[in-house]
């Protein structure tokens, strides 16, 4: 496989982990849609599974799944990926993998609802225990270490506050307690930001995102650093199951080629429908990394490469106002998930994020006014003349 590590990002998006087949000339990836591979002879298949390089059965690894992984993997600057069967089975990978009885994890107290209510409703009943820290400050992540601390999990811009933690700082506090770092990485996909270089130690994605980009799948994917971790995750992943299907990782694999399009584009727009946003009178307060007024805007030039596409605003007259924006636009798509070609808008507060109790909520700045808009690649013109619209009807 030919070494583009050194090139630029739109060509290793492009270009990481695939390769022309050799025996047909075909420039896409194949669909390997087999459950199972055969073995020349009988030491073959036992050499296969006794840790010999050869594919055994999808559910251990497919063709399609590993051109996937690598491409992944190589946009990380990471050893290697773990294609996962949702996002969620990525994070649940990552927990399974590094929790375990009498341990504790600090997490970023604005995740994406299910990441939090996992660790509040489900891991206690193995004995883990957690705690949620406002991890734009690291000194509230230092704060929060405990001597049994095994795991600090960040989302960093993080759902849907747009809240930013310093990725560097708090791995230099969690690695001084031995403490494993893991970051989501959705918001920012690995065209904007890469964890693993600024010290993390896992880097996770629900590519259900920008990575596919097209709104038409679920999938998630786990990116180590070195290969001790990626062999500890492939561990548990191979055997808890929620892998990913040949077919799921070739729609992201079409999907990712565009990624670096895709976000030059969003972020264009997001950027100006932003400024319009923070200028409009109607408008009260709105949270876009790529905008100077965020409380974070120079950690955000620093570790990021953009704002991203996706921000978050209220408008005077809180709730019910905003509820007057999300019914009334056109162009945006009344619905949740992020990072597709299409505009989304949704309510965090009582959809993405309504499962973690109001006086949480609060407490991370999920506020009920809190409207989030992820931006697509329509025509500037159009979403700024929708959301004009909109807002004139408060
Ligand atoms: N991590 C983040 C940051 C997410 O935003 C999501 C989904 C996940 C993990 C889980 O990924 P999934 O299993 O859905 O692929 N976020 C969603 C959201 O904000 N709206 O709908 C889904």
């Amino acid at each position: 496989m030919k070494d583009i590590s050194k090139r630029g990002m739109m060509t290793r998006i492009i270009h990481a982990g695939q390769h022309v087949d050799p025996q047909t000339g075909a420039v896409a990836t194949p669909i390997y849609q087999t459950s199972t591979f055969s073995f020349r002879d009988a030491d073959h298949g036992a050499a296969c599974f006794g840790g010999e390089p050869g594919y055994k059965y999808t559910r251990l690894g497919n063709p399609t799944t590993e051109a996937l992984e690598n491409n992944i993997a190589q946009l990380e600057g990471g050893c290697g990926g773990l294609g996962a069967a949702s996002g969620m089975a990525a994070v649940n990978m990552v927990y399974l993998t590094i929790l375990s009885q009498g341990t504790h994890v600090v997490a970023t107290e604005s995740l994406y609802g299910p990441s939090r209510m996992i660790l509040e409703n489900e891991y206690p009943r193995f004995g883990v225990e957690s705690t949620f820290v406002d991890t734009s400050n690291p000194e509230n992540l230092a704060a929060a270490m405990q001597d049994n601390t095994k795991l600090v999990y960040i989302e960093t811009p993080a759902n849907p506050t747009l809240k930013l933690a310093d990725i560097k700082a708090c791995a230099e506090i969690a690695h001084a307690k031995g403490a494993v770092v893991a970051v989501d990485n959705t918001f920012a996909s690995p065209y904007l930001q890469n964890p693993l270089e600024l010290g993390a130690d896992i880097v996770l994605h629900s590519m259900t995102k920008f990575i596919n980009g097209h709104t038409d799948v679920v999938a998630g994917m786990v990116v180590a650093k070195d290969p001790d971790m990626l062999a500890r995750l492939a561990k548990v992943h191979y055997n808890m199951g929620g892998t990913m299907d040949p077919h799921q990782a070739w729609l992201v694999l079409r999907g990712v080629k565009s990624l670096g399009l895709r976000m030059e584009r969003a972020m264009e727009n997001a950027m100006k429908l932003a400024t319009f946003l923070e200028n409009h009178p109607k408008v009260d307060w709105i949270r876009y990394p790529g905008l100077e007024s965020h409380p974070q805007y120079a950690l955000a030039r620093k570790q990021m490469r953009g704002g991203g596409a996706v921000f978050s605003f209220g408008v005077k007259g809180g709730l019910e106002a905003g509820k007057t924006v999300i019914n009334n636009v056109e162009i945006p798509i009344l619905a949740v998930s992020l990072g597709g070609i299409e505009s989304l808008i949704e309510h965090p507060a009582s959809m993405t994020h309504a499962g973690i109790p109001a006086a949480e909520r609060l407490e991370a700045d999920i506020t009920d006014d809190l409207v989030r808009i992820a931006v697509g690649c329509e025509a500037y013109e159009d979403l700024e003349a929708d959301l004009a619209r909109v807002l004139d009807m408060i």
